[in-house]
């Protein structure tokens, strides 16, 4: 132990996140759905493949992998998973619940027991080590059955089902699960409304005119959830969950800072900025009319909104981004995730994510000053190819190297007196990867073995960060 003083709050929630589309497997077993995630194929040019007008969620085994049908098999090997969770002393686990184990259709009214049963069993077995588990309500898995025949979040309808859904597992679950998240990265929509939304382009759904409906509707669902809770047990936490991107202006140009200022309320901060402070950001009329979207508000809409803002600020961080007025510098930008020009000052991970522990500092000063709530980060971390040496070991010091960059800013920004609750980096067990269902995109302290057609022993080994990131638990922090 190291005599360090933590600058860490003492019960600080140290732990590990996941979502079930991407390690459960066992897609058809004990009466589950096929969701949306079931039918994106696996391979680089998933986003593409999905963005076409051509696809419309109709699975062509002879064609593609679908690499989520499998996962890493966690549905049958939950318990090593979880003893291994333990080992590295996790406070916490950060899962998701697959709405199509509840509900495999999505409009049923009966949910299916055996999915509810197997949540029990994941939640007992967190329990019986004192893993606190943290509850994606939904992570970008909704029934297909919702995107194909009622068009995803662009129907309205769907606010009556997810309310539904997450009725049934906040009564079911709310005396073992305190922190709740009720979509994950909800603005998403704005650049992936496939897998976010269940949107497709062939029915025009993909314009922006639905996604910001379908971001109307989910605002709706949010506070529903969160009135749900609150009603079951005031003491229940329940957060909205972001993809934040730290946004510099290209240059000292006014008019670059004038356009990161848009590109953060555009998609930063339009999404968090209703559910945690619950109404419609003076900017949204400009972003509505630009985009030429006309919501459909019913009466009491915005009254549900107000009443049931979220408790914290959930949100992921990986990567910052720069953005430019100058239409053939934007054009240059290579690989970054969500667009934008490379910062010449910083690295990037192989697939082009800008790695920037400072941009973090920067965004939980930013996050905190404006919506004065708790802040959890609830996914952070550095996907990479690693390799298993002839000692089933991998020596991911890189990995190290990019957790304790951030994990040093977020002291720094606790220093600044931000209040952060807790950190779960992403994929704490190597897993499907969401934007290129790659397995060799990895994130884990364990490494799983299984390519990426997801055949191997699918055997778990402890890598070199396993026992690093335990001692960073232990010493809550102050040994890194
Ligand atoms: C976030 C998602 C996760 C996850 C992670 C890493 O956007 O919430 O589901 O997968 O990013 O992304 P990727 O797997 O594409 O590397």
């Amino acid at each position: 132990m190291s005599n360090t003083k933590s600058i860490f709050p003492k019960n600080f929630l140290w732990g590990g996140s996941t979502a079930a589309n991407q390690l459960e497997g066992a897609y058809l077993e004990d009466g589950r759905g096929l969701s949306v995630a079931d039918a994106l194929p696996g391979g680089k040019d998933r986003f593409k493949i999905v963005a076409s007008p051509d696809f419309n969620f109709e699975l062509d085994e002879s064609k593609y992998v679908y690499p989520n049908h499998k996962g890493i098999d966690h549905y049958h090997r939950y318990k090593e998973d979880i003893a291994l969770f333990a080992k590295m002393g996790f406070k916490v686990y950060r899962l998701s619940i697959a709405w199509s184990r509840i509900f495999p259709n999505g409009d049923e009214t009966t949910p299916n027991e055996a999915g509810l049963a197997f949540y029990d069993n994941i939640f007992d077995e967190c329990l019986k080590y004192g893993i606190e588990p943290v509850v994606t309500i939904s992570h970008y898995e909704m029934p297909l059955h919702l995107a194909k025949e009622y068009g995803g979040w662009g129907n309205r309808k769907l606010v009556d089902f997810y309310e539904r859904y997450a009725k049934v597992v906040l009564e079911r679950y709310h005396t073992k699960v305190k922190y709740w998240m009720t979509f994950n990265e909800i603005n998403s929509a704005l650049h992936f409304p496939v897998m976010s939304q269940g949107l497709v382009m062939k029915t025009g759904a993909g314009s922006k005119q639905t996604i910001y409906q379908g971001l109307h509707h989910q605002f709706l669902a949010s506070s529903k959830a969160v009135k749900i809770a609150h009603d079951l047990n005031p003491d229940l936490e329940v957060g909205c969950m972001i993809i934040y991107a730290t946004t510099y202006a290209y240059d000292s140009n006014p008019i670059n800072h004038l356009k990161a200022l848009e590109y953060n309320q555009a998609f930063n901060f339009y999404c968090a900025d209703v559910q945690a402070k619950g109404e419609y950001p003076h900017y949204a009329k400009r972003i509505w009319k630009e985009e030429n979207v006309t919501l459909d508000i019913h009466d009491g809409d915005l009254e549900l909104l107000k009443a049931y803002p979220v408790d914290y600020v959930g949100f992921s961080y990986y990567m910052s981004t720069v953005v430019t007025t100058d239409e053939d510098v934007m054009a240059k930008s290579e690989g970054n995730l969500l667009s934008g020009v490379s910062n010449p000052f910083l690295e990037a991970s192989e697939w082009g994510w800008q790695i920037d522990p400072l941009g973090l500092r920067l965004a939980l000063n930013e996050l905190y000053g404006r919506y004065q709530k708790p802040l959890f980060i609830v996914e952070n971390g550095l996907g990479a190819k690693d390799v298993l040496d002839e000692n089933n070991f991998v020596e991911d010091d890189y990995r190290i190297d990019y957790l304790r960059s951030h994990i040093e800013a977020m002291g720094e920004a606790i220093g600044d007196g931000v209040d952060l609750m807790g950190y779960t980096p992403w994929g704490c067990i190597d897993l499907v990867s969401a934007s290129t269902g790659e397995m060799s995109k990895r994130y884990g302290f364990i490494y799983v073995d299984l390519d990426d057609n997801i055949e191997g022993s699918g055997d778990r080994y402890e890598k070199k960060s396993f026992n690093w990131y335990k001692k960073v638990i232990e010493t809550n922090g102050s040994d890194l």
